[in-house]
């Protein structure tokens, strides 16, 4: 956007964690390459956007400071599922969690996003400065509103005029950002040093395909993202609906099916026929019959797009990476449709054994080798599998409990217990394989 507008927009960087991404650009006056992969060769471009880069933990007088600046128009978070400390079941602020306990306690040194966000956004108010657009660009269902309703809410906490001003003021569109960024590894700065003669600590490795759609809804000025491809709608639901549930869902299916059968990356679970036809099936059959139509979004094409994408060999992407936090995850990439579909009388067999897959990978049973399973829940899940002792049976009672990741009337939906127990059951009797070359089709279940 810069190259081809000019102007004085730039970015200032915040990490909520570590100091990481300020160490690597620090140094190197903000500057970085991103290398843009595919099989046909490698893209190389030096992005100039950043200006500074703040690391909260360290600084979090430095982070608010930022956001009240007047200057400061446009606040970006992608800080993942879990880091906006809400209930995925309800969308409400999580007020039993740690760094909001602790926000509440300590407004201003706040710890989590939405606790440096208000503190700010306070900041600002008592400046008497205007009010700002905060766009989450993380993949949720209608993530701007998912972000105002815990900034609103964390708001009201703590000072009631705040958060009467920035329901009236500030602005939170929503939008669905589409690109596949593995973490960059040794291998990635070294192999980028051979082309580009110097050593980019900061590099950023992609691939070719790259889609930001916003809703057009800014509270003060809007850089002009159009020019470098962004797209400006009036309701980004159909968008982020195909994106969570076609490519998200996808993602985490391959992640939990892909582990289980031995393999490491994306790109190596795609070659195995079987888990590509499933892949295909589950997105025809199960997800693409629950989205709405939509200008400019051909299904089909959508989906072939995907294939390939995830096809991509020469952007090694883990498999391990996209296994993280499922209980963050799941519930808007594979368990909001298949609700729907039982709504509708329909069933969704290959989302319920992603489903059962997955329970086995948080109960530790979902590789050969030793892993790590890196979930908020992940002690729960480990007390879950302890009580069930091997039962699947005990595993889906204990999983479906928990009611932040499977909401009330999945819970209670007694087909959808039937067949899931009997999947996990499938499962750990005869293997994942087994299971994936079953490919079961829909069937009906009260
Ligand atoms: C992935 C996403 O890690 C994951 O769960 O499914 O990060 C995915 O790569 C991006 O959403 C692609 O836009």
């Amino acid at each position: 956007m810069l190259d081809r507008s000019g102007g004085d927009w730039r970015i200032c960087g915040v990490s909520c964690r570590s100091a990481a991404v300020h160490d690597q650009l620090a140094p190197q006056d903000c500057l970085y390459t991103v290398a843009e992969r595919s099989v046909s060769g490698t893209r190389l471009r030096l992005v100039q956007a950043m200006a500074e880069v703040l690391v909260a933990p360290q600084n979090p007088a430095a982070v608010i400071a930022a956001i009240a600046r007047p200057a400061t128009h446009l606040i970006t978070l992608t800080v993942t599922e879990k880091g906006y400390c809400r209930d995925p079941a309800t969308g409400r602020l999580d007020s039993r969690h740690a760094d909001i306990l602790h926000d509440l306690q300590n407004p201003s040194n706040p710890r989590s996003a939405p606790g440096l966000l208000v503190a700010g956004l306070r900041a600002r108010h008592q400046n008497g400065v205007a009010a700002p657009t905060i766009l989450c660009c993380d993949n949720l269902p209608q993530n701007g509103a998912a972000v105002r309703a815990v900034v609103v809410e964390l708001a009201r906490r703590l000072d009631p005029h705040l958060a009467d001003w920035l329901e009236g003021n500030a602005t939170f569109p929503s939008s669905m950002v589409d690109r596949i960024v593995p973490a960059t590894t040794p291998d990635d700065i070294t192999q980028a040093e051979q082309q580009l003669g110097v050593r980019d600590l900061a590099l950023v490795v992609t691939e070719p395909f790259t889609q930001w759609v916003i809703e057009d809804r800014f509270a003060g000025p809007r850089p002009p993202l159009e020019l470098a491809g962004a797209q400006w709608v009036d309701d980004i639901r159909p968008f982020e609906l195909a994106k969570l549930r076609l490519l998200n869902g996808s993602h985490s299916t391959l992640a939990y099916l892909g582990l289980a059968l031995g393999y490491r990356f994306v790109h190596e679970a795609m070659a195995d026929q079987d888990l590509r036809t499933l892949v295909e099936q589950l997105m025809r059959d199960e997800l693409a019959p629950t989205l709405a139509p939509a200008a400019g979004l051909d299904p089909r094409n959508y989906q072939r797009r995907i294939l390939e994408r995830f096809g991509n060999s020469a952007l090694p992407y883990p498999l391990s990476q996209i296994a993280m936090d499922g209980s963050q995850k799941l519930p808007q990439r594979l368990l909001a449709p298949l609700q729907e579909r039982l709504a509708n009388g329909r069933s969704a067999p290959l989302a319920v054994l992603v489903i059962a897959a997955w329970i086995l990978y948080c109960a530790g049973l979902g590789r050969s080798e030793p892993y790590k399973v890196d979930d908020p829940l992940a002690t729960r899940f480990r007390e879950i599998a302890q009580r069930a002792g091997g039962s699947a049976a005990g595993l889906v009672a204990g999983f479906l409990d928990c009611s932040g990741v499977f909401g009330a009337e999945l819970a209670a939906a007694a087909g959808f217990r039937r067949q899931l127990t009997t999947v996990t059951t499938q499962l750990m009797q005869h293997g994942v394989r087994a299971g994936v070359r079953a490919r079961p089709g829909e069937t009906t279940h009260g």
